[in-house]
């Protein structure tokens, strides 16, 4: 009989919340079904959990037992009622849109956003007569600037923070204001910070979005994406998205995820501690420009950050002096840093958000959300700060 552990930390609840698979076996750790399809008794039992008046599996790209645990657990750490896994991170961003707003309506969004998540917004969604009315990040603390965005089309209000790749920090709870006085639902991208460090639902946001590509999974290994939110809208999504345009995670997946989510505490607490070193590194440079980092007091965002996140997570960014060609140079110079998009893994990696992850904005829609062209982006792993220093140091003494 298996027992229910008592605990009250959040640590804990990371390593010991939701770990067994709803089986007869005592595993330590759950085991992976990999399967496309779960055999009926006979046609009577399929028809009911066809029907839904019996419980049971009945084919992957619905539901799994390993995609389910992985469902559970990211629910009970962002305290959500119900979650769903997607393929992708992009995959959960379309999901959320796709269900919840329809031709003709609109979403209001800060345009302070992952480059994908930007052109689904931007152009994908104007094929579909969905309008996103977009405000920049130095607008979107203000209510009296959001508020005449909203209308009686407006479906759905939806925010990044912090921000790709700008690190830009919004305020949760004054959108969360706004979406509740206009019954509006909020949806939060919660990828950079993971839910150890920042809880939207608690701040009153209604829906929390992840590229599980980054932190949770945390090992560069698997790309997939979560919505947690109330069980009605995770089966709104279900019913009006999910299950037919059919955007389901592996359960390979699911179950690596699970797997690196057992040490998001103390990858957290690391990759925050040595991004802040780095960055008050990188800060006191001559010759770097400017640094993007909300741990640093003097960033923008730094009083909501300390408001709505336990750290400041592990990415920032930074402009060299002599813009993009002393960009290129830093870019191309470094030895430990490994020049490559995504970010949250054990490595350090380090790119250029206006060639590569944010190429999908235009040079006008670069400088409306306050992306500079010379800007590079710095995912800061799991490596000695030490060593990260040596490295940046070596790359910016070739400018
Ligand atoms: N949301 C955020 C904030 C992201 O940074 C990304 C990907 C996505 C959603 C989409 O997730 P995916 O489909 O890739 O799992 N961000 C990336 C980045 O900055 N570099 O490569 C991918």
């Amino acid at each position: 009989m298996a027992k229910t552990p008592h605990y009250s930390k959040e640590e804990t609840k990371i390593v010991h919340g939701i770990t067994t698979c709803h089986t007869t076996s005592m595993d330590l750790v759950p085991p992976i079904h990999m399967t496309s399809t779960f055999k009926f008794k006979d046609q009577a039992q399929g028809a009911a959990i066809f029907a839904g008046t019996e419980e049971g599996y009945l084919y992957t790209r619905i539901s799994n037992p390993t995609v389910d645990l992985l469902e559970e657990k990211i629910a009970l750490l962002e305290g959500a009622g119900d979650a769903v896994a997607t393929s992708s991170g992009m995959a959960a961003v379309a999901a959320t849109v796709m269900s919840l707003v329809r031709p003709g309506e609109n979403i209001v969004a800060c345009n302070a956003l992952y480059g994908g998540t930007f052109a689904l917004f931007h152009t994908h969604l104007k094929r579909l007569d969905i309008e996103v009315r977009f405000i920049s990040p130095a607008m979107s603390n203000d209510r009296n600037n959001i508020i005449p965005l909203v209308d009686d089309k407006t479906r759905l209000l939806y925010i990044e923070t912090p921000a790709n790749p700008t690190l830009d920090i919004i305020d949760i709870d004054l959108w969360a204001t706004i979406a509740g006085q206009y019954d509006l639902p909020l949806a939060v991208d919660n990828t950079f910070a993971s839910p150890y460090l920042q809880k939207p639902l608690s701040l009153g946001a209604d829906i929390v979005i992840h590229s599980a590509t980054k932190y949770l999974g945390g090992h560069g290994d698997i790309i997939g994406g979560i919505i947690a939110s109330t069980p009605a809208m995770i089966a709104r999504i279900n019913e009006e998205y999910f299950h037919h345009f059919g955007p389901a995670m592996s359960p390979f997946n699911a179950w690596l995820i699970l797997r690196g989510l057992k040490t998001l505490a103390i990858r957290m607490e690391r990759h925050s501690k040595s991004a802040l070193t780095v960055a008050k590194w990188l800060d006191a440079h001559p010759k770097i420009a400017k640094v993007y980092y909300p741990g640093l007091p003097a960033h923008h965002g730094h009083d909501v950050a300390l408001r709505q996140m336990k750290y400041f997570s592990g990415v920032m960014a930074f402009e060299v002096k002599g813009g993009m060609d002393a960009g290129k140079k830093v870019l191309n110079g470094v030895q430990l840093c490994i020049l490559a998009v995504s970010l949250g893994d054990c490595e350090t990696l380090i790119q250029h958000p206006a060639s590569m992850t944010h190429a999908t904005y235009s040079k006008e829609d670069l400088k409306k959300a306050g992306i500079a062209e010379g800007l590079i982006r710095l995912s800061v792993g799991l490596e000695h700060p030490d060593d990260i220093i040596d490295d940046l140091d070596q790359a910016l003494s070739s400018v």
